[in-house]
């Protein structure tokens, strides 16, 4: 059995484009994960309270035989291995690659290392764009509505 998840990634530190394209990369040949759709890669302003440089983001849609937390842990995997140190950095400050899992079929879960739906996925702007542009339709478990909709809720901001 298979299952349609959504994958988004940024990048702020070092070469990011090079960084991205090396994420989608390993993401397209781990041996349980297809890669669907990519989205175009956006350039976005930083959010939060962190003094930091702008980021690329976007979304890779993937099919996968994994379950949701093999899946993220193999997606912490390809952080480290594109240099991301979570003991030398704050929350939400700048990174080399995050990967975050945002939607992993119709499941829910809010368990300790595992969040599905991404808790914040409604007031990001730079995740909602992508996801808009290559899954207009897409009804999102627990909001149940789709990224156009949370984009229009959100009102450009973000
Ligand atoms: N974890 C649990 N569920 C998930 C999930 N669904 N996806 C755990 C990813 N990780 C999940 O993650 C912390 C822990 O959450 C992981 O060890 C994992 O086991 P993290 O990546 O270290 O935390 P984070 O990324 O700092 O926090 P979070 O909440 O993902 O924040 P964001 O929203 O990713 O904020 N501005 C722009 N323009 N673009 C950005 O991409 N990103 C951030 C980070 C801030 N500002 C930004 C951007
Ligand atoms: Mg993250």
């Amino acid at each position: 059995m298979s299952t349609d998840a959504y994958i988004a990634i940024g990048s702020n530190l070092g070469d990011r484009q090079t960084t991205i394209n090396s994420a989608i990369q390993a993401i397209a040949s781990h041996g349980s994960i297809e890669l669907v759709c990519r989205s175009s890669i956006i350039e976005t302003p930083p959010v939060g309270e962190i003094e930091q440089g702008a980021y690329l983001n976007g979304i890779v849609q993937v099919r996968t035989t994994l379950d949701a937390r093999e899946l993220l842990d193999a997606l912490l995997r390809i952080e480290s291995d594109h240099g991301r140190d979570r003991s030398s950095e704050q929350r939400w400050g700048p990174r080399t690659l995050d990967l975050d899992l945002i939607v992993f079929g119709s499941e829910v879960h809010e368990e300790p290392g595992l969040q599905v739906p991404h808790p914040r996925l409604h007031e990001r702007s730079f995740v909602l764009v992508p996801l808009a542009e290559i899954a207009p339709g897409l009804m999102l478990p627990v909001h149940n509505e789709t990224p156009r909709q949370l984009l229009k809720a959100l009102g450009g901001a973000g």
